[in-house]
């Protein structure tokens, strides 16, 4: 057909032109004269105009970027040629010491010219979840969403402000998520956060290429196969939108990069940010001890070709590397079973005034990459249409000798216990040894970290035995829920708990002004307290003895049921309350609850 037929909008010509002289010959065969499936050649041509003017270069640049990449992959070109891993210099912040509560002091102070960035255009394809995993609750005690955990952490970081402003918000959606995202925040109005605060930037897919060649790839007659880019969007976008240079002008100077589901991640954000203004780090990256093998990208110092860089290699790309030169056994433990390169975990800290230099500099355009799944040894064919795709950590790559990259290594369940995968991928990935990453583990962790926090506070606690549901480990309790708006640092916990204990499956939840002196909880007991702003409560010397909160195994029936939640289902159990004590404070005021639980004010 002739191409004017096509359309007869201007721009669109231009575009087609642009696309046939790129050899996409096959986007526009076999069109159907004016009049039949207009609607479908229209939005066909809306999408074609719309990925266009996203992508930086337009859809020529993008065809242009993949024929290099596929062929660089094709001859498995080393993207590291030159490059020697060495151990990166980190930071260890494994031990709850003295030099841990400086950096945290540090951070504290630092709240008011911080602001976050969370990216969740993913959709979560190894979890199988058929909603947003913003929306999935970090834990089942009080069902608590990820976003309204990371809500009330940024509202609680504003109240230790002296002068308290909003902490800005900026979260990356994609096709997949914007429209969900979008809804959960308005139905729960934005979680307590002001909606000015938040800034939503959307991502858009990017085409399915379908060979060597470039083509890009159809599903059907006038539709393409669209695909994720990858969280590395997010530096184009902050860019583009202009977010990271105006919060550069509103005195802003660190940004702190989150993923969707990791409810430990605000645990380590206050000595994280402490590390970067004592050590004037451009760029810190946070990281755990990682296990070889496990899908974790591993941060290394990379030497060679005259350039020294600390980066992260993707788990998929570190063992190669590895064995090609400095350990021809790939990627082995250390004595205590451990890479010995520290796992990232994508959580980074980036100092805005040499970000927004560097997106000036680049416009935000990060390295791609590609990974085709080949169809034989020839290389010739992909199994499946594959993308271009980009990572946020691998910004690392864009700061030059006079920036300084550094290594914040924290203890993993402290800083980071994502949902990931799916019950029976994670009852396979610990059965391997390496780290399950589902619903279950992701709470046990959450609970965890309350532990660890009631512990450094003196408070004696008897954990109850690791079990396994549905073949995947995890502790039962005590389940310990410790909320922002009660401590966000350890010297809060401290200055707020003294003595006591609490053993096997009991509960405690604290939120608001609380202080507990010598409170035991007994096994399968529970005591919630909820002070709201303004309430100081205090509980003395309280024995809690009831029937608490019970965490009740899914059947089969359950586990297949549609009539049970999904979130559920994606950990295999429930948490039933049997009768927990709960004490609500709604107004302002001095309170006490004593020895037989009774309340004074
Ligand atoms: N995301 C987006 O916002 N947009 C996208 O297009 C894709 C993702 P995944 P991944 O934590 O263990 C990363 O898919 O990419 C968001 C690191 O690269 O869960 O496999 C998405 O919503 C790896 O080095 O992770 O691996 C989510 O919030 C390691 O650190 C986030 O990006 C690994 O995470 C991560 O997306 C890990």
């Amino acid at each position: 057909m002739n191409r004017e037929n096509l359309t007869h909008n201007p721009a669109e010509q231009a575009l087609i032109a642009k696309l046939l002289e790129a050899h996409q010959e096959h986007l526009f065969a076999d069109w159907d004269q004016p009049g039949t499936n207009d609607e479908a050649k229209a939005a066909f041509l809306a999408d074609l105009t719309r990925i266009d003017a996203s992508y930086p270069g337009g859809l020529v640049g993008y065809i242009s970027n993949a024929r290099t990449l596929l062929a660089e992959a094709r001859e498995g070109t080393n993207p590291f040629e030159g490059c020697v891993p060495h151990q990166p210099n980190p930071v260890d912040l494994t031990q709850f010491d003295a030099s841990y509560d400086h950096y945290e002091a540090l951070g504290k102070a630092h709240f008011f010219k911080t602001a976050f960035v969370l990216v969740a255009g993913g959709l979560g394809e190894r979890l199988g979840y058929s909603g947003i995993k913003l929306d999935i609750p970090v834990e089942v005690t009080e069902t608590t969403p990820y976003i309204a955990h990371y809500a009330a952490c940024l509202k609680a970081m504003e109240s230790r402000m002296d002068a308290p402003r909003p902490v800005p918000l900026i979260i990356m959606t994609s096709e997949d998520t914007n429209a969900k995202t979008l809804a959960s925040l308005e139905a729960h109005h934005w979680f307590g956060l002001q909606k000015e605060q938040v800034h939503i930037l959307k991502q858009e897919l990017v085409p399915a290429i379908a060979d060597n060649e470039g083509h890009l790839a159809l599903k059907e007659k006038y539709k393409l196969i669209l695909k994720p880019h990858g969280h590395g969007d997010i530096h184009m976008l902050l860019h583009t939108s202009g977010i990271a240079a105006r919060l550069k002008e509103q005195g802003f100077e660190h940004l702190v990069f989150i993923q969707d589901t990791n409810g430990q991640v605000f645990n380590a954000v206050p000595a994280a940010l402490g590390v970067s203004v004592e050590k004037g780090f451009d760029f810190n990256s946070l990281a755990v001890n990682r296990i070889p093998g496990e899908a974790v990208g591993g941060l290394a110092r990379l030497v060679g070709n005259g350039k020294e860089l600390v980066i992260n290699v993707e788990y998929n790309q570190l063992d190669p590397l590895l064995r090609a030169t400095v350990s021809p056994e790939g990627d082995v433990p250390n004595e205590r079973g451990f890479s010995l390169f520290p796992g990232n975990i994508n959580v980074l800290v980036v100092k805005l005034a040499s970000y927004t230099r560097i997106l000036e500099r680049t416009q935000g355009n990060i390295a791609e990459f590609v990974n085709p799944k080949y169809a034989d040894s020839t290389r010739t064919a992909f199994k499946k249409p594959t993308r271009l795709e980009t990572m946020m950590q691998d910004l690392a790559k864009l700061f030059g000798p006079n920036e300084r990259v550094g290594v914040s290594v924290f203890d993993r369940s402290w800083c980071f216990s994502a949902i990931k995968n799916n019950v029976a991928d994670a009852a396979a990935k610990h059965a391997a040894g390496g780290p399950p990453e589902s619903g279950a583990t992701a709470e046990s962790d959450f609970y965890g970290a309350g532990r660890t926090r009631l512990s450094v506070a003196g408070m004696t606690v008897h954990e109850a035995q690791e079990t396994l549901i549905l073949d995947i480990p995890m502790t039962p309790g005590p389940r310990v829920i410790l909320r922002p708006s009660f401590a966000l640092t350890l010297d809060e916990v401290r200055s707020k708990i003294s003595g006591g204990s609490i053993s096997g499956e009991a509960t405690l939840v604290l939120e608001g002004d609380v202080r507990l002196k010598n409170v035991e909880i007994a096994d399968g007991a529970a005591l919630v307290i909820q002070a709201c702003a303004g309430a100081e409560v205090t509980v003395r010397n309280l024995k809690v003895a009831n029937d608490g909160f019970e965490l009740v195994r899914l059947t089969d029936a359950e586990m297949k049921s549609e009539a049970t939640p999904e979130y559920l289902r994606i950990r295999g159990y429930r948490i039933e309350n049997r009768g927990a004590k709960v004490y609500a404070f709604t107004t302002p005021g001095v309170y006490v609850i004593d020895a037989s639980g009774a309340v004074v004010s």
